[in-house]
């Protein structure tokens, strides 16, 4: 019997993926809240669910740690730009389905005393704090804006309270914690969803199992809209 592993991980992606697994007949049958486990069984002996960091599920997928994944469009793009990724000669991951779940944006923001645009347009060198390094460098060459990086794995929002950066790129959805930090959204960067990503060899390989996962996954989106 063919083994399809599917990566998640905790938190939104998991809760929003679940009504989707559902549709196509899997039900997870331990809670990654209550467990300790890594890997959880499914109602399908032919299927399990590996977690992982947000930020590991493409690479869990690319390198066959994980047949399949659910990952943010801002995680995908990141692996796609790093050392990982196929950089110029393609993708190293397949992405054949927009879950639509776990919709956010990814935003440049900064404190409301600072003037991005003026910044932006005397070509002042602006510094920038993020976890997401290459979209925000890629962002920022895009539109010719001199920036010096500072990477950081998480609070953003510090970074320009205490002066280590002017702005930072990091998701925003309802915009309640940069209000609570005193930060403004000064431009949007990309709208983000959560990803079906497929492992390429996986998806010749396990065509069989995948399609109907993947054709339940689509008429559940589309019953949903
Ligand atoms: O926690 P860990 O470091 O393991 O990874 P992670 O923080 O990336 O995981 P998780 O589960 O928080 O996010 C997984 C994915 O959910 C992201 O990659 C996005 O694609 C998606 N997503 C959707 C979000 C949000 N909405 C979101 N609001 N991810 C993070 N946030 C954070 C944001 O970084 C900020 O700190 O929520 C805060 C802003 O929310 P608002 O509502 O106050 O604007
Ligand atoms: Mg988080």
């Amino acid at each position: 019997m063919t083994q399809l592993t599917l990566a998640l991980s905790k938190g939104r992606i998991f809760d929003d993926t679940l009504p989707l697994l559902r549709a196509a007949g899997i039900e997870v049958l331990e809670d990654p809240e209550k467990t300790r486990k890594l890997i959880l069984p499914t109602n399908q002996p032919d299927v399990r669910v590996v977690l992982v960091r947000a930020s590991d599920v493409p690479t869990y997928v690319q390198f066959g740690g994980a047949d399949v994944g659910v990952a943010g469009l801002d995680v995908v793009l990141e692996h796609e730009l790093g050392p990982y990724g196929g950089g110029e000669g393609g993708a190293s991951l397949l992405r054949p389905i927009d879950l639509g779940i776990a919709r956010c944006r990814l935003s440049v923001a900064t404190r409301a005393d600072f003037d991005y645009a003026a910044a932006v347009r005397q070509g002042a060198r602006i510094r920038v704090a993020t976890k997401y390094t290459q979209l925000a460098r890629q962002h920022f060459a895009d539109k010719g804006v001199h920036v010096d990086l500072i990477k950081l794995y998480g609070s953003m929002e510090l970074a320009p309270l205490t002066g280590l950066a002017d702005a930072i790129v990091d998701l925003v959805s309802t915009g309640s914690t940069l209000k609570a930090n005193h930060l403004v959204e000064v431009e949007d960067i990309l709208p983000v969803s959560a990803h079906l990503v497929v492992n390429p060899g996986a998806a010749k390989l396990k065509r069989v199992r995948l399609q109907p996962l993947m054709d339940a996954f689509r008429r559940a989106l589309a019953a949903s809209t």
